[in-house]
């Protein structure tokens, strides 16, 4: 039985624009007060892109680094940098992330369509950032947009051995127009393929757009922990666009508590996920 709920924020992603977006955090400011704001409320763990001067997706090392520095002055959070970045990102620019010194990063585990676009994932490149990871002690979140992603994880595993920390957590990313579905069926399939990895093996699920809810309900009652944040839902409900992170977080712990599985500190999330600590 999981008895408590890890709650990733993801509050910015590469995807949707300032301008479409106000309430989107994309300055170093309204990022680092995104992130007091969902500690306040429940979060243990940051899933953070970062943009430009004019607000475009970037992966500048500088930035980065900055980033990193102040999430750790302002915050006792988790830091997780993604590594899977814009879908127009060079390989190259992927893999210099983890030179920013994160506590974890993103591992997608497999190409898959994206909208109109194709987010690439080459299996040699999923191996480089594994080991890399591995090399310099930071904890890969892997992200899992399809079954078979899950089957990729498992040969990874098996031929290079296991995660920085040795705890495998992965991220179950559900309604993306081109990977699985947003539904509890697509989530229980997921469950049970989680068989063939190791036992004490966690996960947590995220639902796009009007997969949202569905997806944090189904999460909560298999025993998954929760990811939320503008990266991936921009509508709160019907009519009602999301005003803050915030706001998705603490409806997250909301559920999270009535469930009777109430949000873990970044302390305990450190020791479920096998990150060094603060
Ligand atoms: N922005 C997507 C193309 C990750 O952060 O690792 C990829 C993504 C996954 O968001
Ligand atoms: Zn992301």
């Amino acid at each position: 039985m999981t008895t408590t709920t890890l709650i990733t924020v993801a509050p910015t992603g590469a995807e949707s624009s300032k301008a479409d977006v106000p309430a989107l955090p994309v300055t170093l400011d309204e990022l680092v007060a995104t992130a007091k704001e969902c500690r306040a409320v429940g979060a243990s763990v940051i899933h953070v892109h970062l943009r430009d001067a004019e607000a475009r997706p970037t992966l500048d090392l500088g930035l980065l680094r900055e980033a990193v520095a102040a999430l750790r002055a302002e915050t006792d959070l988790i830091v997780q940098l993604s590594t899977g970045g814009a879908v127009t990102d060079p390989e190259t620019d992927r893999l210099r992330v983890l030179e920013a010194g994160p506590d974890m990063a993103s591992c997608t585990m497999g190409t898959v369509n994206f909208g109109d676009d194709v987010f690439m994932n080459r299996w040699e490149f999923v191996v480089e950032l594994h080991a890399r990871m591995q090399d310099r002690g930071i904890v890969p979140e892997y992200e899992i947009f399809d079954l078979g992603h899950l089957t990729a994880l498992q040969k990874l595993l098996d031929r290079y051995g296991p995660p920085a920390g040795g705890h495998v957590h992965v991220d179950l990313v559900m309604g993306v127009p081109g990977g699985m579905p947003g539904t509890t069926e697509a989530l229980v399939a997921c469950k049970q393929a989680l068989r063939d990895l190791p036992p004490d093996t966690t996960f947590s699920a995220t639902g796009v757009g009007r997969a949202t809810l569905p997806v944090l309900l189904a999460a909560l009652s298999a025993g998954g922990h929760l990811r939320v944040g503008m990266e991936d839902t921009l509508t709160y409900a019907k009519g009602r666009p999301v005003e803050s992170n915030a706001q998705l977080v603490a409806r997250a712990a909301g559920f999270a508590r009535l469930a009777q599985r109430p949000p873990v500190t970044p302390d305990e999330a450190r020791a479920m996920l096998g990150v060094k600590g603060s």
